[in-house]
């Protein structure tokens, strides 16, 4: 049989799908009985996110979803992935849901069922309840039970709407950049609780699935994680060691716990620092180690590291704001290099390979476990054109089509290797709230215009249509609309 690098076409089944995320795009932040999130209170600090945007208003999903499950129908994708903003449905985390955020919801998914749109959901993006951190957020164990009683009400109140649930997105984000850099909310700067977060998260998950089951047997359940793709400056055993160190921290404490029911041990010696991890009690690695019908992973680049030689300061280019506090916790002397290009706006290096590599040692490791691409896509600077012949504004948005193009190809090879990859999902489907840089940055294939609302179709998004339409990789000179 011929592979699918050869002749560009996926095997049906294969799912095609855009993804986004409440806080992102929904707004409507004091409407229909939403709480506030941790978001929303770090939106108000002064110098916290570029601009001064948040996410009051965003892409006004809250209002215009209908039309937002046109343009999904239109571009003709198989699923859609979307997450639940738990304020909007249980305002305070706890106690009475808001019978008017879970209506939300429900016309969503019904809406994407009557079109035939399998919808992925996710139940946190990010957007804790401010209550919940007021209570200690994600360094307090009682939020990881708050979290299982959300996802069991919510698969109780939508229950048979949903094709599959995945518990978190991201987790790395929220403990490291949430708790230790502070970069994002609750824009602490506090590594032992940081790693407290990991667990809590962690343990979060496996309740979550544990709670969404009990509800729903057989329901399908997942976590997306956005797993590092790591590369060593030299030969040296020192940078191994840099590697090896966080790798542990970026992927193996998410990995293990999940998949293999335990933390690295050097982990836990390399932290020890910081934590004894006695947040850790018997029996949690059991309830973490819950069987995943997906892993979801989320790709866009890769990370170049070496041993800090002790001279000048480190260099930390990681891609993240610099910050006082690393969110690489106990790792002050890893430096993080800018890789070579090229780059997209946001200075991350194009490295569609990383992605083949990652897939393909994700199954090597864990054979059995069926994997998504959850996340995958570029920002880039763009340009709006009137388009006089055919009388609609138009964005060339070259280098997205080519890096979607390319992820695309990554994702066909490490299937043509034998990794067990079940879908696709573009992020993201509109351009949106990108969290500490605010709206600086475009990563849709769908335009937004922010005092509008409007949306226009970016190339890619035909482009993008055309892939999720046939199966098939289709040339960078087919992106554009049908001449
Ligand atoms: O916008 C984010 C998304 O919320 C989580 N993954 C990475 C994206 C781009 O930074």
């Amino acid at each position: 049989m011929s592979s699918i690098s050869a002749t560009g076409q996926f095997p049906e089944g294969f799912l095609w799908g855009t993804a986004t995320a409440a806080y992102q795009i929904e707004g409507a932040a004091h409407e229909g009985g939403r709480g506030p999130s941790i978001w929303d209170t770090l939106c108000q600090v002064p110098g916290a996110v570029q601009g001064g945007d948040t996410g009051d208003v965003a892409c006004d999903h809250y209002h215009r979803w209908a039309e937002d499950v046109d343009h999904l129908d239109r571009l003709g994708v198989g699923a859609y992935r979307l997450s639940i903003s738990w304020p909007r449905v249980q305002p305070g985390g706890r106690g009475a849901l808001n019978p008017e955020g879970v209506e939300f919801y429900r016309n969503l998914l019904d809406a994407l069922r009557e079109r035939g749109i399998t919808p992925y959901v996710t139940l946190y993006h990010w957007d804790l309840p401010q209550e919940l951190e007021d209570a200690g957020g994600w360094a307090s164990r009682e939020t990881a039970h708050a979290f299982a009683d959300y996802a069991r009400a919510m698969a109780h109140e939508l229950g048979d709407r949903v094709a599959l649930w995945t518990t978190l997105n991201e987790p790395w984000c929220s403990a490291y950049l949430g708790y230790a850099s502070g970069v994002h909310a609750p824009g602490r700067t506090e590594p032992a609780a940081a790693l407290a977060a990991v667990h809590h998260l962690n343990l979060a998950h496996g309740l979550a699935v544990r709670a969404i089951r009990e509800e729903i047997p057989g329901a399908a359940c997942s976590i997306t994680l956005n797993l590092h793709v790591f590369r060593a400056d030299s030969d040296s055993v020192a940078d191994a060691d840099a590697v090896r160190q966080v790798d542990g921290l970026a992927n193996g404490v998410f990995l293990g716990p999940l998949l293999e029911g335990s933390y690295p041990s050097d982990v836990l010696a390399d932290t020890a620092s910081v934590s004894d991890w006695s947040f850790v009690q018997d029996g949690d690695l059991e309830i973490t180690r819950a069987p995943l019908d997906v892993l979801g992973v989320n790709y866009y680049s890769s990370t170049r590291v070496r041993r800090f030689d002790g001279q000048g300061e480190p260099v930390r280019a990681d891609g993240h704001k610099t910050t006082a506090v690393s969110p690489w916790v106990a790792a002050d002397d890893v430096e993080f290099l800018r890789q070579p290009g090229p780059h997209t706006a946001m200075g991350w290096n194009v490295e569609p390979g990383g992605l083949t590599e990652l897939l393909c040692s994700l199954h090597d490791r864990y054979p059995d476990q069926p994997l998504a691409v959850t996340e995958n896509g570029a920002s880039f600077t763009d340009e709006v054109v009137h388009d006089v012949a055919l009388g609609i504004d138009r964005v060339h948005d070259v280098a997205r089509v080519a890096y979607l193009r390319d992820h695309v190809a990554a994702v066909a090879a490490a299937i043509d290797a034998g990794a067990d990859v079940r879908g696709y999902f573009a992020w993201s489907l509109m351009d949106n709230f990108e969290w500490a840089y605010g709206y600086s940055k475009r990563f849709g294939i769908l335009r937004v215009d922010y005092p509008t609302g409007e949306r226009t179709w970016k190339d890619s998004a035909y482009w993008y249509s055309r892939l999720a339409r046939t199966g098939r990789i289709p040339a960078v000179f087919e992106a554009g609309p049908p001449a």
